[in-house]
């Protein structure tokens, strides 16, 4: 008997089916036999991305001209859930790339900017990364330390500092900074610019020993007087910091998916153990404590896909209407990840000893889930959001 993951929340168009079968198939063919090695090597898995690239799934939301394949967000999401359902890590690369970096281009870039660093990244030939992110400055954006001077000639910047945690910066041929031009001013003295990571005075720094997501790459960078152009500006000087929020409520969607997806991997796993596994002469499943953990597994799992939609429902809309979805984008995010975390416990404590085991996937999707609720935004974070939004507070 196949276990129903998609309950009939949201009709699907025909091009949003086909890229959700695309991307499932992918998934399952290619990236879920590699994963067990590629979390245990930490090895970034670049032959898996480029093919993602080909397919498209590295830009989804751009639009063709841009390097893209033109879909929606309901496109992005469902195969962001299909390929976290094979491969948290794999689903990493592709989130911080379409949403971090693409978007970002997408919406504050000039017509020269998006061809110079838009089109290679969303047609996967490069890989985007996003940064803002410092030792001393994580859920408190807006304190950055890192700085940027403008040239006595006015024609460039000169960067200085170390960012951290930045998802991809082993790998990635251009990232978008958040940086402060004018610490006098706060939030309205950050600007965010692209980098060109083969220029001089761009330093990556060791890779991040992690507990999940081993196989996306992730270390600290180092700005030593680093020149940037002032044509690299992304937006205007001193909006970064708008910018980076903007992008991060995109972000933010993807996270969620990703914890959707590999929840839904996670509860596949435990049903299908549930049926099988007998104990006391009865299969597992049988018991009722088993099925309390299945049925809140299941609930808070197509709850989380509502908010998904409903958020990705809401980015559309913004398109025209240019309101903020913040609201919506944390709520999928904090709901969907702390799902993560619920059901691949359960799924692990379902399995018992063999959940535990590196034979099965179990633990892997218990490692992996956990950075959901806390990147791009904790759920700390994501509440404050919510509820700032609530009151209005902002
Ligand atoms: N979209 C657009 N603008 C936004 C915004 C959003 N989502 N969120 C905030 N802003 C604007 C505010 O409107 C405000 O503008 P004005 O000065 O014109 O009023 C400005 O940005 C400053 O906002 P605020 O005062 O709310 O900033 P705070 O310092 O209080 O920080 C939080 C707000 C905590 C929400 C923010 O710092 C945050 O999201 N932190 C988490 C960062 C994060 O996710 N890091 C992970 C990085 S990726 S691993």
């Amino acid at each position: 008997m196949a276990v129903s993951v998609t309950g009939p929340s949201l009709t699907l168009s025909e091009e949003q089916e086909m890229i959700r079968q695309a991307a499932r198939e992918f998934a399952q063919k290619e990236i879920a036999p590699i994963a067990p090695e590629h979390d245990e090597s930490g090895e970034f898995p670049y032959e898996t991305v480029r093919k993602m690239g080909a397919l498209g799934f590295m830009g989804i939301e751009i639009p063709e001209a841009y390097g893209g394949a033109g879909m929606d967000t309901i496109a992005y999401v469902l195969a962001m859930i299909e390929i976290a359902k094979a491969d948290v890590s794999h689903s990493t690369i592709m989130s911080v790339n379409n949403s971090l970096y693409c978007h970002g281009i997408l919406k504050f870039g000039t017509e020269e900017q998006k061809q110079k660093y838009l089109v290679p990244i969303a047609s996967g030939q490069k890989i985007g990364a996003y940064s803002l992110t410092e030792p001393m400055s994580g859920s408190d954006a807006g304190t950055m330390k890192s700085r940027a001077v403008l040239s006595e000639d006015g024609t460039h910047y000169i960067i200085n500092g170390t960012k951290s945690w930045v998802t991809s910066a082993p790998v990635a041929d251009f990232i978008l900074l958040f940086t402060m031009t004018d610490a006098s001013k706060g939030h309205n003295g950050i600007t965010a610019f692209l980098v060109d990571t083969t220029q001089p005075g761009f330093v990556r720094g060791k890779k991040e020993p992690k507990l999940g997501i081993r196989a996306s790459a992730t270390s600290e960078i180092y700005f030593e007087d680093y020149k940037a152009p002032v044509e690299t500006i992304l937006g205007q000087v001193g909006k970064g910091f708008k910018i980076a929020m903007t992008v991060l409520d995109a972000g933010r969607i993807g996270i969620a998916s990703q914890a959707l997806g590999v929840a839904e991997a996670a509860y596949e796993a435990a049903v299908a153990y549930a049926r099988e596994r007998e104990a006391f002469g009865q299969p597992i499943g049988a018991f009722q404590m088993t099925q309390q953990k299945i049925a809140d597994m299941k609930t808070r799992i197509e709850a989380s896909r509502l908010l998904i939609y409903n958020a990705a429902l809401a980015k559309m809309r913004s398109a025209e209407t240019g309101e903020r979805y913040s609201t919506e984008a944390s709520m999928a995010k904090l709901f969907a990840s702390e799902t993560a975390m619920f059901v691949t416990h359960q799924a692990v404590q379902i399995h018992g000893g063999m959940g535990y085991s590196k034979e099965l996937p179990l633990e892997r999707y218990f490692r992996d889930a956990k950075i959901t609720e806390i990147y791009e935004g904790t759920s700390e974070i994501q509440r404050l959001v919510i509820a700032r939004n609530e009151l209005g507070l902002r």
